[in-house]
């Protein structure tokens, strides 16, 4: 990990030991994986470990996604709710593995999206190119695992259209997508080509701000906040698993698989 985004304070090897019911207990149910480290805890529950309370919350949000009110979560086939405009968040709320103040833009005159794997046509897009595809707009939940959620409203170029436009195969299993933050991350085909799945540009009408995913991030609605990568560099199409950030700290990649 990239040593300017280590957690501030030096965290006491003890709020590990008093969170192993809990954690045990998402381990049992199948939304972490076994062995986290300090370190991971830290990272899962993106709280300052020095605040037993924060970490606290943070497992029980975790722990209250599997009891089934947010079943559509993980369901690619459903439509998830969708909201008045009235009720869209401006602007969004912020998080990243990191704080808002190391966020570093793009400059979406040089931005590429690179694409790789099962694509047909691999060429690189620019920015002017991918706004000019047929787009769609969404007002849809965010919800993150620390527990909190919003109402946002995401335009983009659904990726299903994408896919199709480059050549993808859509039988493939995964697409994967590189960041500028390195923060890899990956979904199935079925969510990819979900109606509600965008690659978001704009956020309530306006151009993505740089903390949101300047120029362009993932949108979907039938996945939590961290598989929403921001800061979309490449898209690779691929029958091999990917993993993703969160995931190889313990994160399950697409609960019920
Ligand atoms: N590139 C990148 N994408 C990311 C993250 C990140 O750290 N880096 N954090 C994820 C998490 S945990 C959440 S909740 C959402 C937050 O998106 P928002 O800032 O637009 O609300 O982005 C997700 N996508
Ligand atoms: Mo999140």
């Amino acid at each position: 990990m990239n040593s300017r985004f280590r957690p501030r304070k030096r965290p006491d090897p003890a709020v590990l030991d008093n969170h192993r019911p809990l954690l045990r207990s998402l381990e049992r149910r199948g939304l972490i994986r076994g062995g986290l480290s300090l370190g991971a805890l830290t990272m899962l529950t993106g709280c300052d470990v020095t605040r037993p309370a924060s970490v606290e919350a943070a497992l029980l949000a975790i722990s209250r996604l599997n009891d089934g009110a947010q079943a559509w979560l993980f369901d690619p086939n459903k439509l998830a709710p969708t909201y008045p405009a009235s009720m869209v968040l401006k602007p969004p709320k912020f998080n990243a593995y990191y704080d808002v103040t190391d966020v570093k833009p793009v400059n979406g005159t040089d931005w590429r999206l690179d694409l790789s794997g099962l694509i047909a046509d691999k060429r690189p897009w620019t920015l002017p190119q991918i706004n000019a595809l047929p787009q769609r707009t969404e007002i849809i939940k965010h919800i993150c695992v620390e527990g909190w959620d919003y109402i946002g409203q995401w335009t983009g170029v659904p990726l299903r259209t994408f896919l199709e436009r480059v050549g993808a195969d859509l039988h493939a299993k995964y697409v994967a997508f590189k960041t500028a933050d390195d923060y890899p991350s990956s979904i199935d085909m079925a969510t990819a080509l979900h109606p509600q799945t965008l690659l978001a540009t704009r956020y309530a009408d306006d151009t993505l701000a740089d903390p949101f995913g300047y120029p362009l991030r993932l949108r979907m609605s039938t996945k939590l906040g961290y598989k929403n990568p921001k800061w979309i560099t490449a898209i690779e199409v691929t029958n091999t698993y990917p993993g993703g950030y969160w995931e190889k700290l313990g994160f399950p990649w697409f609960a019920g698989v």
